[in-house]
């Protein structure tokens, strides 16, 4: 459990760390990753996520060999759907869609990706899946068939989690929908951080450094940005330089 245990570990410093998403399906060009990739390790960014609600394009394999041959940085899925699973891969956050009452998120494609899973080297990661409400309806929240936690909905959100912490998973991601208009609320942050111990995940229209400062200060250990980086790439270095501050402010870099 390398990566599961590098984020304990990392939350008993309360280093923060930053992961890239990168959706196959919005990578028109293979090639095109190599630039994402370079600035990635310039700015020493802690992990890759790769997965997305929907793939209509046959590039996961590939966008996972460019990732594996051109950098060390850990690469974790983070699959829409049990198709999504690629044994080049570092790791597979095993998602329950606890935030739903969808049996099949739950626990249905689990049952069809484990035995898949058990004979590979992926590192498995149980992890607790939330959607929180956002301006509009994300693909995620579509796809899955769910309704999402409303926003101000804190306690709902954080027994959630709990009983996520509970049931034996081993992280929770908080997630507002790719591309959501509104990131999820520090306050919704902080409430859900008070009620757990396990490692804290949060994404979803975070767009900005200030956006990043506040997750991290309400208590998110892993921010993950996909959608503001596809735009602007450079937006990592500003990211990942928040992040390297925050971190050295308690003395961790
Ligand atoms: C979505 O949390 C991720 O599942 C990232 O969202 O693309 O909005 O950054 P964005």
């Amino acid at each position: 459990m390398k990566i599961l245990q590098d984020l304990i570990n990392r939350k008993a410093r309360k280093q923060k760390s930053l992961a890239i998403l990168i959706d196959p399906d919005k990578i028109t060009e293979i090639s095109s990753i190599t630039n994402l990739i370079a600035l990635a390790k310039e700015c020493y960014i802690d992990f890759f996520f790769v997965g997305g609600s929907l793939i209509t394009r046959d590039n996961l394999n590939e966008v996972i060999q460019q990732l594996k041959l051109n950098c060390d940085i850990p690469t974790v899925l983070f699959p829409g759907n049990n198709m999504q699973i690629n044994h080049d891969a570092d790791a597979i956050l095993f998602l329950s869609l606890i935030s739903g009452r969808n049996a099949d998120l739950l626990i249905g494609q689990h049952v069809n990706a484990a035995p898949l899973l058990k004979k590979s080297q992926l590192e498995v990661i149980s992890t607790g899946y939330m959607l929180v409400n956002s301006a509009s309806t994300s693909a995620a929240s579509y796809m899955s068939n769910t309704i999402p936690i409303p926003p101000d909905k804190h306690s709902i959100a954080s027994s959630t989690a709990l009983a996520g912490e509970m049931l034996g998973m081993k992280l929770i991601y908080m997630d507002a929908g790719s591309g959501s208009k509104q990131a999820i609320t520090q306050k919704m942050i902080r409430k859900v951080n008070e009620a757990i111990s396990c490692p804290l995940i949060v994404g979803g229209g975070i767009t900005s450094a200030q956006l990043v400062q506040e997750a991290l200060v309400a208590g998110a250990d892993v921010i993950v940005i996909g959608n503001a980086i596809e735009k602007n790439p450079d937006l990592m270095i500003e990211v990942s330089e928040k992040i390297y501050d925050f971190n050295k402010s308690l003395n961790i870099h």
